[in-house]
């Protein structure tokens, strides 16, 4: 008989995924009871039978294995692995890599902000939202004439999909949401009522109202970014206390699903301009003769010294002006962004950013150009920058271009003159 030690933090999905398996198989799996993470997995002891120091790992009849599914999949039994039918089989194995690589990235995309683990990123969870709705429109279709997704009873494809759903089920398929997926609602809830679910995973409510970012708990959980934190659309958030003491990030033992996905984050001695060619274009000396002059002498110089191969102009425009109503407010967006936006981006990048009223739709509508060092729109080179401007949408202008050219310019005659409901320059 299959039997082992199952090492994991509280709570793991991975682990819940094993656990169920080993409940339906009987294999005889125990939760290594002093497992402390951050520190177990990274024990000498540990590493040397799993040098990735990663969980969920198991031990057991001599065998060591560090992924979850390979676990799962060891302490299955055949009917659990879609029985002696190789398409059977097979099935498993559809479903479950479909949860893995379909479901669970943009499921921890929509959910993680919900829980504090990440910051909200709007484009970003309005397509995991839209995937999220292809992947149930999918299932919807398999489930309508079936109870288990492959065969009569539950296999590994149940558990393993079932527990990639599981916090899109709590924490934001709100019954509008969920309503159109009746077959995979049916389905969700009879593998979570089973027995061997509910020992592992306990009592499973679903989700009555959608969750939004929980900045509060981000900030918890993230100490070193007070600071940085924004209010976040769409909703609107405590923003964080200056005073609040800034304590030390500790691991904890639960380390939060985020583990399984986090990138690690760019050294900050990184050049993103290195592959900037030399030039005569020197982005100190335009904001010089920016600052100092009228247009009619800072432009000639612009157009006589700026080296299209060493830098490029940017057009972006907000994407939810429809919003801005309040013109402080519209503003603040503004100024907020160019503050975050110190560093070492400021000696590659000149901004002008505007406001106008719009009248007849009676809002602000936010626009501007930016100049930046290189070719590539430089808010995409580092996560710390492009907080905000994910926000915007960019438009690569070419002053060869005379539309391209008369809106570059136009940005210059307004701030002269005064069309503009606020004005913010980055330089
Ligand atoms: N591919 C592995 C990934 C496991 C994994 O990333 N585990 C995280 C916790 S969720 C971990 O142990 N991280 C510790 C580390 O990277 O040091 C699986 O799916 O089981």
């Amino acid at each position: 008989m299959v039997s082992g030690t199952l090492y994991t933090y509280p709570k793991s999905h991975g682990a819940y995924k094993v656990l169920i398996a080993a409940a339906y198989s009987g294999a005889s799996v125990t939760v290594c009871p002093n497992f402390v993470f951050g520190k177990t997995n990274e024990d000498k002891e540990f590493l040397e039978k799993f040098p990735l120091g990663k969980v969920p790992a198991f031990e057991g009849n001599g065998i060591y294995l560090s992924e979850t599914n390979a676990i799962a999949q060891y302490v299955s039994n055949e009917e659990l692995l879609g029985g002696t039918c190789i398409a059977n089989r097979a099935l498993v194995q559809e479903y479950i890599e479909f949860g893995d690589c379909e479901v669970l990235p943009s499921a921890c995309t929509w959910t993680f902000p919900t829980l504090g683990f990440k910051q909200y990123n709007k484009q970003d969870t309005d397509k995991a939202m839209s995937q999220i709705k292809k992947c149930l429109a999918y299932l919807n279709d398999i489930l309508l004439t079936r109870t288990f997704l492959v065969g009569e009873r539950v296999t590994l494809a149940d558990i393993s999909l079932a527990v990639n759903l599981l916090t899109l089920y709590v924490q934001v398929l709100e019954p509008a949401f969920r309503a159109p997926y009746v077959n995979v609602n049916r389905w969700f809830l009879t593998c979570v009522n089973q027995p061997n679910f509910k020992s592992v995973i306990g009592e499973v409510k679903l989700c009555e109202t959608m969750a939004t970012f929980d900045n509060k708990r981000y900030l918890e959980l993230h100490p070193k970014d007070q600071k940085k934190v924004k209010e976040v659309k769409p909703k609107k958030e405590e923003k964080p206390k200056k005073e609040e003491k800034s304590k030390k990030e500790e691991k904890t033992e639960e380390p939060a699903l985020e583990e399984d996905y986090d990138t690690p984050a760019p050294s900050k001695k990184v050049d993103y301009f290195a592959d900037v060619p030399e030039s005569k274009f020197v982005m100190d000396d335009w904001k010089r003769m920016y600052s100092n002059n009228k247009s009619d002498v800072y432009l000639p110089w612009f157009y006589e010294n700026y080296d299209k191969n060493a830098a490029s102009i940017w057009h972006c425009e907000y994407m939810y002006n429809e919003e801005n109503k309040v013109k402080f407010v519209t503003s603040n967006l503004v100024s907020g962004w160019m503050q975050r936006l110190d560093g070492p981006l400021r000696k590659s990048a000149f901004g002008v950013v505007m406001t106008n009223h719009i009248e007849d739709k009676n809002y602000y509508a936010i626009h501007g150009i930016w100049l930046f060092r290189g070719q590539n729109l430089a808010f995409n080179l580092n996560p710390d920058w492009g907080s905000d401007s994910e926000y915007y949408k960019f438009k690569k202008l070419d002053l060869a271009v005379e539309e391209d050219k008369k809106l570059f310019e136009k940005y210059f005659h307004d701030v002269e003159n005064n069309l503009y409901a606020d004005f913010h320059c980055y330089k």
